[in-house]
């Protein structure tokens, strides 16, 4: 039988995109690629799940309280918007992590949806059994998202081409992708999706 699909857009944001406050290098060069897949997730009739960071002004992750990043989507600020070139259907539905001052929320499944409901719960109940994950960054949320996926049990397809790092060590987003396939993950480009 075939497996349910959603599409994971992961923190497609103005704060990780060139001219943000942590800007993934080439980070807005995902937005047209997804722009495609949201057509084809469309056409399917499937399920689109955007998430977002979501930080309090006072959080962990940031450098002032001990964390590694400098601020950046702070809820309600234009750089925690999505890139305004991604074009998310009205029925989108939004996924918010890290948004307490403990929760740093690399991962999707530390987030909820408007309502208060956990990723994971979100997913059961559509009974979504099979994702489709790409955005920003590969070697922080999304290699989060993806290995938090799998860890629960669903069938995890890397979007290869929608995917961009912030290599803080070099090489970094490399073995974070070498690593997502080690644990069980697929790895597609647009048009091998397409095919499916
Ligand atoms: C992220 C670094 C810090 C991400 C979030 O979305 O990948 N990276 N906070």
């Amino acid at each position: 039988m075939k497996q349910k699909k959603a599409l994971i857009i992961v923190d497609v944001q103005n704060d990780f995109c060139p001219g943000g406050a942590l800007p993934v290098p080439e980070g807005d060069r995902v937005v047209p690629v997804f722009n495609r897949y949201i057509e084809l997730f469309n056409a399917w009739g499937l399920p689109i799940y955007a998430t977002r960071d979501w930080h309090p002004e006072k959080t962990i992750h940031f450098k002032e309280f001990g964390g590694p990043w400098p601020p950046h989507c702070l809820q309600g600020t234009k750089g925690a918007e999505f890139h305004p070139g991604l074009k998310l259907p009205r029925d989108t539905v939004i996924i918010s992590a890290g948004d307490t001052f403990e929760d740093e929320g690399y991962s999707a499944f530390e987030g909820h949806d408007e309502e208060g409901k956990s990723f994971i719960e979100v997913l059961r109940a559509a009974a979504i059994e099979h994702l489709f994950v790409g955005g920003l960054a590969t070697d922080y949320c999304v290699r989060a998202t993806v290995l938090d996926a799998l860890k629960n049990g669903f069938k995890v397809t890397l979007l290869i081409d929608a995917i961009k790092g912030i290599d803080v060590n070099e090489g970094d987003s490399r073995r974070a992708i070498v690593e997502m396939m080690d644990k069980g993950a697929g790895m597609n480009t647009f048009d091998e999706v397409r095919s499916s």
